[in-house]
C-alpha cells in the first residue's frame, strides 16, 4: 500500500537463502560487537519454528514458466504496517514476534464455532505447495511457493449457516510487539474480507508456509491468506479471527481511502488506481516491466464469480 512513493527495490546479488541467513548473522554479531552489549531484542531468540521445514502432500504449478522470485525477496520486501512502513525494515522489526501460543476463533454464522490452536489447524488439512504470482497495488509483483490448505475446505468442516454472505479476516492486535499499532497509521487491528464465492474458491489458500518451511514472521506467521487474483492488501496477515456474517464486511484500506481500495480489489490492468495505472507491474528481480493480466492471469479459474458485475464500479 502507497503511504510515499516506494524506492525502487534494489536487488540482492544474493539469492541463495544460506548466504542471505549467514550475512543475517554476522550482520547480528558484528551489531553486538560494536554495541558492547545485548540489546533486548537480541536477548530474546527469535521464533524457534523460524526456519522449520514443512512438508507438503501435493505440489501445484499456478504460474507455469516463470521463475521462483528469490527467498531473499520475498521474505525482504515486505508490506506489515503493524510492524513498519518500511518494506526493507518488516523482517528486522518482526524478527521476534511471537507466533506461540496463537489461536484462530471461527465466529459468527457458523453451526460449529470454534477456536482453534494453530498447531492443531495444521494438521488438520493436508498441506499443499502451490506456486502462486502475487501482485501488490504497488505494481510490483512476485512468484511465490506457498504452502497451506484450501480456507474453503476449513469453511466447510465448520458448517456455514444459511445467512453467511461474507468471511471477515482480523490479524492480532497487539501492540506491545507491534509497533506500528502503536501509531494511527490505519484502523488497527487490520481487516479483509471476501465474498462467501471467493472465500470457498479452490484458488484461496490460508498459507502457514513458503519456500519448503514454516511463514517467516514478516511473510505473515502463523497463518496469512492468499488469494492469487486479488491486489496485494487482500492478503492479510497473522490471522487471530475469521467471522462468517450477513453484511459485507468493513475492510481496513477500503475504509482509510475508499476511492482508492475497493472491497473486491481484484487484478485488472484496465481499472486505473486513481494515482496510477495498473496496466503493468514489475516482477521484483527484473528490470523490464510487463503487462498486468487480468485477475492476475487466473480468469479461467475465476471469471464466472464476477458474470454481469461491472469490475469498474465493483473494484
Ligand atoms: N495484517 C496485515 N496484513 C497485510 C498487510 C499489512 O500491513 N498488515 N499488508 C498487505 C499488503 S499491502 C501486501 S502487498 C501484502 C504483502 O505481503 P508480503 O509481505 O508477504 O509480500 O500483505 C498484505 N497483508
Ligand atoms: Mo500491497
Amino acid at each position: 500500500m502507497l503511504i510515499k512513493r516506494p524506492p525502487d527495490i534494489k536487488n540482492s546479488e544474493i539469492t541463495d537463502k544460506e548466504l542471505y541467513m549467514n550475512r543475517r548473522q554476522f550482520i547480528t554479531s558484528a551489531a553486538l560487537a560494536i554495541a558492547g552489549f545485548m540489546s533486548p531484542s537480541l536477548l530474546h531468540p527469535p521464533d524457534a519454528r523460524a526456519g522449520q521445514k514443512l512438508s507438503v502432500s501435493k505440489k501445484g504449478l499456478f504460474a507455469p514458466g516463470e521463475k521462483l522470485t528469490s527467498y531473499t525477496d520475498a521474505t525482504g520486501y515486505n508490506n506489515f504496517y503493524e510492524f513498519s512502513t518500511d518494506k526493507l525494515g518488516v523482517a528486522d522489526t518482526a524478527r521476534n514476534f511471537k507466533t506461540r501460543p496463537w489461536t484462530v476463533s471461527v465466529e459468527g454464522l457458523v453451526k460449529k464455532p470454534k477456536v482453534y490452536d494453530i498447531d492443531e489447524l495444521m494438521k488438520m488439512f493436508p498441506l499443499e505447495e502451490r506456486i502462486y504470482r502475487f501482485r501488490c497495488v504497488e505494481a510490483w509483483s512476485m512468484v511465490i511457493p506457498w504452502i497451506g490448505f484450501p480456507l474453503g475446505e476449513f469453511i466447510r468442516r465448520c458448517d456455514p449457516a444459511p445467512g453467511a454472505k461474507y468471511v471477515e479476516f482480523t490479524t492480532l492486535l497487539d501492540p506491545k510487539q507491534m509497533p506500528g499499532q502503536r501509531q494511527e497509521l490505519l484502523e488497527w487491528p487490520y481487516r479483509e474480507g471476501l465474498r462467501m464465492d471467493e472465500a470457498m474458491h479452490p484458488l484461496t489458500l490460508l498459507a502457514v508456509g513458503m519456500y519448503g518451511e514454516v511463514l517467516p514472521n514478516q511473510s505473515g506467521a502463523p497463518i496469512r491468506l492468499v488469494v492469487p487474483w486479488k491486489y496485494g492488501f487482500k492478503n492479510i496477515k497473522s490471522i487471530v479471527r475469521i467471522r462468517l456474517i450477513g453484511e459485507i464486511p468493513v475492510t481496513t484500506w477500503s475504509k482509510a481511502i475508499p476511492d482508492e481500495y475497493g472491497f473486491y480489489a481484484n487484478i485488472n490492468p484496465r481499472v486505473s488506481h486513481p494515482r496510477w495505472s495498473q496496466a503493468r507491474e514489475r516482477r521484483v528481480g527484473e528490470s523490464i516491466k510487463r503487462e498486468t493480466l487480468m485477475f492476475n492471469g487466473y480468469t479461467e479459474q475465476v471469471e464466472k464469480l464476477y458474470t454481469g458485475m461491472d469490475l469498474k464500479k465493483f473494484f
